[in-house]
């Protein structure tokens, strides 16, 4: 697949190469708390190297034994072959160890591209001057007044 440009995203060399099989993981001692996992997919071989398109592969993937995609069909998720697609999910590590599984489903082996593992909550959001709130997308921003309380003004202003 060297050099093949693939759609939706810049980063193509990640889409170069894939691992896939019919029951694979990665275990990542990731120490417990709240994650991010993004799971990077492209379909470089139905529609392109050989004759197929959506239905020519469908896999699952468990992130901490729970179900997170089911008969997942990249081809059909990201309109057409050589088209990147993201999934993100968040997830509880409790047993130190963040375990990504990928198997087979009806038609064909389970594929990946790349994965992502990012500690949930490590960016910092603030609602400036205003209490905790969490966005419709479930992303919490922290009150402006835990993190900054107000200060009276009542010290010497700093010269100019
Ligand atoms: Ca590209
Ligand atoms: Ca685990």
């Amino acid at each position: 697949m060297s050099g093949a440009n693939i759609g939706g995203t810049d980063d193509d060399y990640l889409y170069e190469n894939e691992r896939y099989g019919a029951d694979f993981q990665y275990t990542f001692p990731s120490g417990n708390g709240s994650y991010d996992v993004i799971l990077h997919f492209a379909e470089t071989y139905w529609g392109t190297q050989a004759e197929g398109g959506v239905g020519s592969r469908k896999f699952n993937v468990d992130i901490e034994d729970e179900r997170k995609l089911s008969e997942y069909d990249v081809f059909q998720k990201a309109g057409g072959a050589l088209t990147a697609v993201q999934e993100t999910f968040r997830t509880q590590v409790q047993d130190g160890v963040l375990t990504i599984r990928f198997t087979q489903g009806s038609v064909d082996l389970a594929s990946v591209k790349a994965i992502e593992v990012l500690p949930a909550g490590s960016s910092l959001s603030i609602n400036a001057g205003g209490g905790t709130y969490q966005s419709l997308s479930g992303k919490t921003f922290f009150s402006g007044y835990v993190l900054c309380p107000r200060r009276s003004h009542s010290g010497r202003r700093p010269s100019s």
